[in-house]
Formats: C-alpha cells, structure tokens, sequence
C-alpha cells in the first residue's frame, strides 16, 4: 500500500482527479438509461435499511478508485484502530470508543489493561433499575407524588442526540414520563419549559460530561432554585436531580446524591455520547428494552462497518461519494433531508456530528490541509422543506448533494398521508436527477395553448438541468433497531472521511476562543452595569460599541 501524508498527492487521489475531467460531464440520465439494473447494481440493502447510491454522478470507475482511496487512507487499520481503542483522538490523548458502549458482548475493550465493557455494563444496570423505578412509580418525588416529567439539562453532545433520539421514538413513549430538553443559556428557555410544570412531579437530569460547561449549569442552577423555591427544603435535591457526568466532585458540589449520579468516561466524545448514561433520558422516555434495541441497532451498524467489504459498506460508501463531491467537484454542501416527522432534529443532530468532527484545517502533523474537509449540512424535514429552500437546490448555482431519508412504514396511518409523503419523496429525488428540459417545457406550453412570445419569455424560469445528485435512505420503519443502525451509519461515514482527510474526528478546539472571550465580556458587562469604568480599548471598536450599547440602554 502507498501511503502519503497528504492525501491529495497520493496516487488514487490524483487518479480521480484525472477521472473527474471526463466524469464531471456524465448525465445520471444516461447512465440509467445504458444500465437498466443501475438500481439493482448501485444499491445495498443491510437488514431493514436500503441504500439507494445510484442517483449519482459515479461510475464503478468512480467507486474503484474511491475505494482505492480509502485502502491507501489505511482505513481499515484506522477501524481497527479505534474500536480496539488506540488513542485515536490524539490532541486529547483520549480512546474513542461509543463502539464499546453498545456492544452488549460478552468480548472485553481494554484500554490499559483495564477491560471497560465491566463499568459499561454495570451503568447500563444502573440505568435499567432507575428507568423501571421511575416507569413504574416506584420513585417518588419528596412530597411523594410520581414524577411525571423529566427534563433533561445538557448542552451540545449532552443534549442534541438525546433530544433528536426521543424525538423520533416518541410512539415508544406513550406511557413514559414526558420529557423536555433546556439547553439554551438564553432564561427563556428554561422559563418556556418550565411555566407548566409542577416540582413536586419533575425530575431533572443534569447532562454534563465536564459538569462545568456555563450554560448547563447555569440552568441547572436556575432549576435548582426554582425547585428549592416551591418545595422549600434542601432534602427535596436528592428527589429531583440526578446527574449524568464524568465529575464526581462536581456532581457532589451541586448537592446531587452521588448514588443519583450516572457515570461515564472521557472516551466518549460529547457527540457520541447519546449512547451512553448521557441517553438517561431517552432511556426514562421510551423504556430500557428498546434503548437496548437502539445500542443493538447501532452495534449491528458497527460490525457491518467493520466486517463488510469496502464496497459493500454503507457508511464507507456514504463518506466515499461525499468526498467525490467535495474535494474533486467542489460541492461544499450536504442537505439532510428526512421524509419523517419524529426525524424533525435530525439534521440538527447530524449538523453537529458532521460539521464539529470534520470542521477542520490542520492535519494530523498540525500542517494546513490543501484540500478541503467537513461539508455544510443542513436540512429540514420534507415535505416542509420542499416549500422553503428547495428552489435553490433544484435551480440554484449551487449544487447540493442531498441524503432523502423515509420510512415504508407510518407510525400513524391516517387516511392518505403517507402515501401522499412518500410520493413526495419518491418525486424529488427524481426530479433532482432528471431535470425538464428546455424542448419539453415549452411543448408543455404550446399544449396548453401560450403565445410564443410567453413560451420564450418562460422557458428559461421553468426548465430544470436535473443531472443534481442524491443518497436515499429508505428504512422499514423508524424502530429503536433501525434509528440505531442509521445514527451509527453516519457517525461512521464522518469517521471515515476524517481518515481520508487525515484530521481529528474527535477533538473540538474551534468552541474554545468564543467561550474565552466570552467570559471576559461577562465581567465587563457586569462592571459596566454596576457602574464601575472599564477599559474595553482591548476590543474592536464594533464589539467595544455593541457592548457599551448594551449597557447604555439597559439602564433605559
Ligand atoms: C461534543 C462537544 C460539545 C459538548 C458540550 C457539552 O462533542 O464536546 O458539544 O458535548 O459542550 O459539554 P458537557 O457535556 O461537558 O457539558
């Protein structure tokens, strides 16, 4: 195998992009029309998950070399790698293994010497007795009422996973508590949330890796108070809070029972911490067999990641023809688009996992990449979506690659609106690809009778160019098995072109500045509305006015 430290001068890289100078002009039209199995031949199916790959710009040239691509990226050794648990995140000198956390085998996962699967399967105990305790009524609240809602304070990994997570498996939630999420430092949020609810029948998980994290505390903080304000006694803290964190002293400091307290360890990374005690939540929500259904979805996602050919590999190919567009197209954006309602977060989910993984400009040697790394993604649900930005993707300058996900199955059949969403989703796709062309729309007029002068004024505004590219996803059904299996999916595709890219998946060091010079705007905002003088001369002079701005009309 040849091996380069910089992927773009490795020869599979060069060879895709000779590849490229004939492959750009391909017309996806032409390549179904010359391969009527195209479908059969570009599409896996891996349990009750279809991948459908065959609406895009590739060819099996295409895929050959991408493949080679990720053979001289070493992925295979880099798989290996982490799920064995090699310190792959190296800025952090940490192991990365959320692989271990849903693997309920019997098989250990050392990291020196110690064998982890022991603490992993004692908190997933832990888990289980609490959510039954809390299910069933058996957990009291400190005037000894049950409790009826849960709320989960977190932010960032400790809040994004865990609430797309019981979005989507809300239909498995029915005779859970209810559960909400404050994140958001912003007082309105946990006020909005908060309005409603009665402390005597609320539990709050306190969601925090580091338990230091400003806007989580913060808010568990106001919670704290809220809760004290009503029930009056420092006892009812034991009642109504536990924690999910690695800080023992922390959680203890705040005044939670550390028997209330839900461990978990620096090897998972916030973002993929959902499977892990940081899904306490989830878990209460939605029961813990079918949380365990969700680890074993994701562990199955797992072993077809590490045992199936490169070329049979869903999360392998996902993250091969994101980097075709990428880094040889130059396409910089991927649109997640979910044709679910209860995947109304996913892509607000994915947008972190993706975007704060590959968001990336070193490479592992600490030197500036020559290529580019992490996509944008967005997304919104369809059909919702098809009536806000869609335009831009069927006729902008932009090309934007787009993952459809739907299900075959409706959790609420109601007259025919899943059939009426599955069309749409079956439809836009489609027209992505084949477009409308010029010749056809102005027979489509002079059918319906418009002048000529009309037809030429229109023509241009309603033809499409089509030839624009998508992923589909298409599940069975959103179960707990099947949400696993895909959260896992792309948790590998981003992993997969972090190797190809040769960055960090797994550190985050672009959040720090913001919060540093956010911490010292704290205070000078204080100083300032207390009335001190403070020198700002240290800022831009629009930050330095924004500030005293601020201040100023507070005082109105
Ligand atoms: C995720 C990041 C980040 C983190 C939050 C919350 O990978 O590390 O989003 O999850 O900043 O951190 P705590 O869980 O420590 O509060």
């Amino acid at each position: 195998m040849t091996r380069t430290s910089d992927p773009s001068r490795s020869p599979a890289w060069r060879a895709l992009a000779t590849h490229h100078k004939n492959a750009r002009s391909l017309k996806m039209n032409d390549l179904f029309d010359s391969d009527p199995r195209r479908f059969s031949r570009f599409s896996l199916r891996w349990r009750e998950i279809l991948f459908d790959y065959s609406k895009n710009r590739i060819t099996h040239e295409t895929l050959r070399l991408l493949l080679r691509l990720a053979e001289e990226a070493g992925l295979r050794e880099s798989i290996d790698a982490m799920m064995r648990g090699d310190r792959i995140n190296w800025t952090e000198d940490r192991a990365v293994l959320h692989t271990a956390l849903r693997n309920r085998g019997k098989r250990g996962v050392r990291i020196d010497g110690a064998d982890v699967m022991v603490d992993v399967h004692a908190v997933l105990d832990k888990m289980h007795s609490f959510s039954k305790r809390i299910r069933s009524g058996r957990w009291r609240g400190h005037t000894g009422k049950k409790i009826r809602t849960i709320v989960n304070i977190g932010i960032g990994g400790s809040d994004l996973g865990p609430l797309m997570i019981s979005e989507a498996l809300s239909p498995y939630a029915k005779t859970g508590p209810a559960l909400r999420f404050v994140s958001n430092i912003d007082g309105s949020d946990f006020i909005e949330k908060s309005r409603d609810l009665d402390p005597e029948e609320t539990l709050f998980v306190v969601s925090s890796k580091t338990f230091t994290t400003q806007e989580t505390m913060t808010n568990a903080h106001s919670a704290r108070s809220w809760l004290l304000r009503k029930l009056r006694s420092k006892e009812a803290i034991k009642r109504h809070f536990v924690a999910v964190s690695t800080n023992r002293e922390g959680v203890e400091a705040f005044g939670i029972d550390p028997m209330n307290m839900f461990e978990f360890w620096d090897w998972v990374g916030g973002r993929y911490s959902s499977w892990s005690a940081i899904g306490l939540s989830v878990c209460l929500g939605i029961g813990f067999d079918h949380f365990v259904d969700l680890l074993a979805g994701a562990h199955g996602m797992d072993t077809h990641f590490r045992r199936a050919s490169f070329e049979k590999n869903i999360p392998v190919l996902m993250a091969l023809i994101g980097i075709w567009y990428n880094n040889f197209f130059g396409f910089e954006t991927q649109a997640i688009l979910p044709y679910d309602q209860y995947l109304h977060r996913f892509a607000a989910f994915l947008q972190q996992a993706d975007m704060e993984s590959n968001g990336k400009s070193v490479d592992r040697d600490g030197r500036r990449v020559r290529y580019q790394t992490g996509p944008i993604i967005f997304g919104e649900p369809g059909t919702n979506g098809q009536h806000a930005f869609y335009q831009l993707i069927h006729q902008g300058t932009k090309i934007i690659p787009c993952d459809f996900i739907g299900c075959i199955k409706t959790h609420n059949k109601l007259g025919d609106h899943h059939e009426k969403l599955m069309a749409n989703f079956f439809a836009q796709p489609e027209a992505l690809m084949r477009g409308r062309s010029a010749a056809r729309v102005e027979a489509e007029m002079r059918t319906e009778g418009m002048s000529e002068a009309r037809i030429d004024a229109l023509t241009p505004h309603k033809t499409f160019e089509g030839n624009r590219p998508s992923n589909t996803v298409l599940l069975d059904r959103l179960s707990p098995f099947n949400l696993g299996a895909l959260i896992a999916a792309y948790e590998h595709k981003v992993f997969v072109q972090g190797v190809v890219w040769r960055v960090n998946s797994f550190d985050q060091w672009g959040v720090e500045l913001g919060k540093v010079l956010a911490k010292r705007i704290l205070r000078e905002e204080k100083q300032l509305l207390s009335g001190e003088k403070v020198d700002l001369s240290h800022h831009d002079s629009s930050t330095a006015g924004l500030i005293r701005q601020f201040v100023k009309r507070n005082y109105r």
